[in-house]
């Protein structure tokens, strides 16, 4: 572009409609000269105009004014919340038409392309914070329809903390840094929060949500995303359709182990963006499919929870997630400001054929939303900030504001007129609000079905498998543990167990509180919902990383091997060693080492792998980095392997806790709880294909178990 903006509003949309806009704004700098912002050429910006080499600096250095103006004021706020985020472009496809449910155009065609922009985050850690800490994460989608924006503005947890809006500011207030030494960044685990939780026992079935593995996910790929309000489908014929919905990852629901996330945070605060950065710019095109649950309003009064109440789910079981659409992520922002930070999302955004409910916590956003863009963007125009602009045409009678684009032609800017034929017109096809029926007397109180804060969290609980809850009363015990209050940590414990006695018992054990006695409500609820078990998601190789750990005289044909199975399953490697460069092998050729023990470590993968060598083990036996490394990636669950001499390494690394008999076993394979080994083998395959199935099971929990002393 060459400057100024071209409005091409009107031009047909398709999948690349978005992208076509954005580049009309998009300016590359390549082989041009430096201008002023007045495009007047620059000869020199390393030097500001002095009165002689020594003198003092002169006022009418118009391009040092203006280059320093500019950059004193070159931050916005952050968001007040979901402040840290990444964002990627991408599509979405529907599988078939949903005309029964709803007349949204974009929800019709399965032969259209919708462009998206898809933003992730965390939510209480500001902008330079960690992308690991323990939280609940934004999944921000803007389709770009024909009808208008429509914005699916998710989190990766189907329920919420509060039931009423009202009360954000104050749950908001108490999780973020305490006000007085702004201390700590990016974690719930303080006084203040957990005085919030045990005041308001609505939260109960968010904090199981976020102490369970949900809270640190593996990567922005492999997380689910939820629109956690009930909506409403509306079609053609105004029939009504109540919907929740979801966004489900092709690549199963994964997540890191606790030490790891906590490590990661400070080794690569970055980790998870840079997998979806990575991942896209190698073609491994995150894929999301688009769910719903969908619930004819003659059924709304059906269930023992309120289908209103934020705080609860839909058990899948009961109301199964029907697949319509699959959105992939194909595309990598230019400019980060520009686009991720500049987007605007808002859940009031919804196009025809979509519509909300009566929930309180939606009705609230409702509100908040366009509030805080005004302040964060600066005025009321940022639906023209390039990001934000739908490829539907614009056109009505709001003018002015703080940096205004559009250059609105004509006299009128009301309506009615007659001096512009009443143009912009309203539109017969136009957005119409479900004529939904309500009345009541004003009163500022919570509906009586909203009252049961205990059953789904119970049920929660009861659908973990004993590692999952193993891993909660963990994450308590590190979160309430950090409570400096005596009182505020029994009345936690006192109020999960409501949830469930032995969950208390077990929290109570690890921060010092006293065990309650068994609370008579825990007898209400056996329920469970295999849905909510990450045990049960897709499991599958593809995209994850593993890590070949040698030194010079390492086995070239079983790295040869090994680099097959692991490309023919989809998995990425690296060859780490003690420095980076060239690394010879026992046989004679030579391959690089692309990381080295300094910056890399084994939390940054899924797997590592000991090629045999006997002058390569021998080296890295004497390295304390390569046994650590081992160690490490098997205390955190991952798939360790090795093959002939690179065993004595497994055994070397005291991977112990486990049974680990036969490992050493000649010439067979050994494969138990993603330990694999063969001693004597030429032919890797058995071994590679083992390896490559002990990566798609993610994680192997069993053997954590063990370490704990508990038997899976
Ligand atoms: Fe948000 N939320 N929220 N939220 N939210 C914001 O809007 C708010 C809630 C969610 O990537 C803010 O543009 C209120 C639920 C995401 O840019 C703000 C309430 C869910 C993002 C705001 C909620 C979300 C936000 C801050 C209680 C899941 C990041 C910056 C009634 C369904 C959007 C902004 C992005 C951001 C208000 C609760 C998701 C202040 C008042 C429930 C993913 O407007």
């Amino acid at each position: 572009m060459s400057g100024g903006f071209t409005l091409e509003q009107n031009r047909p949309p398709s999948e690349t409609a978005k992208q076509d806009q954005l580049k009309e704004y998009t300016v590359d700098h390549t082989n041009q000269p430096l201008t002023t912002n007045q495009g007047v050429k620059v000869t020199d910006t390393n030097d500001s105009l002095k009165a002689g080499g020594r003198g003092p600096t002169l006022m009418e250095d118009f391009h040092f004014r203006e280059k320093m103006t500019h950059f004193d004021h070159e931050r916005i706020p952050e968001r007040v919340v979901h402040a840290r985020g990444f964002g990627a472009h991408g599509v979405f496809q529907v599988y078939k038409p949903l005309t029964e449910y709803t007349s949204a155009k974009f929800l019709q065609d399965p032969s259209a392309q919708t462009p998206v922009f898809v933003r992730f985050s965390t939510v209480v850690g500001s902008r330079g914070s960690a992308d690991t800490v323990r939280d609940v994460r934004g999944f921000s989608t803007k389709f770009y329809t024909e009808e208008g924006n429509y914005d699916l503005v998710a989190n990766n947890m189907p329920v919420f903390f509060i039931q009423d809006a009202i009360k954000f500011p104050d749950m908001v207030h108490s999780i973020k840094p305490e006000p007085h030494n702004e201390i700590p960044q990016a974690s719930a685990a303080h006084d203040t929060f957990w005085d919030f939780v045990a005041s308001n026992t609505e939260t109960a079935h968010m904090i199981m949500w976020l102490l369970s593995d949900r809270g640190i996910p593996r990567s922005f790929r492999m997380m689910e995303g939820f629109g956690v309000h009930t909506f409403r489908l509306v079609n053609a014929q105004g029939k009504a359709t109540f919907v929740k919905f979801h966004w489900k990852p092709m690549l199963g629901v994964h997540s890191l182990v606790w030490d790891e996330a906590q490590k990661l945070a400070g080794k690569d605060p970055d980790v998870h963006r840079r997998d979806l950065y990575d991942a896209i710019n190698m073609g491994d095109f995150p894929e999301f499919e688009l769910g719903m649950q969908l619930l004819d309003e003659a059924d709304e009064f059906k269930f023992d929870f309120d289908i209103l109440d934020p705080t609860k789910i839909w058990p899948e079981e009961t109301i199964p997630v029907v697949k319509v659409g699959k959105m992939t992520l194909n595309r990598n922002v230019e400019n980060f400001f520009a686009e991720t930070e500049q987007v605007a999302f808002h859940p009031g955004n919804v196009v025809p054929g979509i519509d909300f409910t009566n929930d309180p916590l939606l009705q609230g956003r409702l509100f908040s939303y366009t509030d805080t863009q005004l302040i964060r963007l600066g005025g009321p125009n940022f639906h023209e900030i390039p990001i934000n602009r739908p490829v539907a045409p614009v056109h009505n009678n709001q003018r002015d504001g703080y940096h205004r684009m559009t250059i609105d032609r004509g006299v009128t800017s009301y309506s009615p007129n007659s001096i512009q034929g009443n143009s912009p017109f309203p539109a017969p096809d136009g957005y119409k609000h479900y004529a939904e029926k309500v009345e009541g007397k004003k009163i500022r109180a919570r509906s009586e079905s909203f009252n049961d804060h205990f059953s789904q969290a119970r049920l929660f609980w009861n659908s973990m498998s004993a590692i999952e809850q193993e891993h909660i009363v963990k994450a308590f015990h590190f979160e309430v543990g950090s409570v400096m209050s005596k009182e505020i940590r029994q009345r936690v414990v006192d109020m999960f167990n409501r949830v469930d006695n032995g969950l208390a018992v077990k929290i109570a054990e690890g921060v010092g509180a006293t065990p309650p006695a068994a609370s008579p409500e825990q007898a209400q609820t056996a329920a469970s919902s295999p849905a909510l078990s990450q045990m049960n998601t897709v499991k599958t190789a593809r995209t994850r990383k593993a890590a070949i750990v040698l030194d010079h005289g390492f086995s070239h044909n079983e790295v040869t091997q090994m680099l097959n199975a692991l490309n023919g399953a989809g998995v990425k490697a690296d060859i780490v060693a003690k420095r980076l460069g060239m690394y010879t092998s026992a046989e004679g050729p030579q391959i690089e080492a692309n990381k080295h023990f300094l910056n890399t470590a084994s939390v940054y993968y899924d797997a590592v792998y000991i090629p045999g060598g006997r002058q390569s083990v021998d080296a890295l036996q004497g390295n304390g980095d390569a046994l650590h490394f081992v160690n490490e990636a098997f205390k955190h669950a991952k798939t360790v392997g090795a093959s002939n001499e690179g065993v004595d390494l497994l055994a070397a690394s005291q991977i112990v806790g486990t049974t680990l008999a036969g490992i050493d076993a000649q010439g067979q394979l050994f494969n138990e709880m993603g330990t694999i080994s063969v001693r004597n083998a030429t032919d890797l395959a058995a071994f590679g294909t083992a390896f490559a199935d002990a990566i798609a099971q993610h994680r192997h929990w069993e053997r954590e178990m063990l370490l704990v002393g508990q038997v899976p």
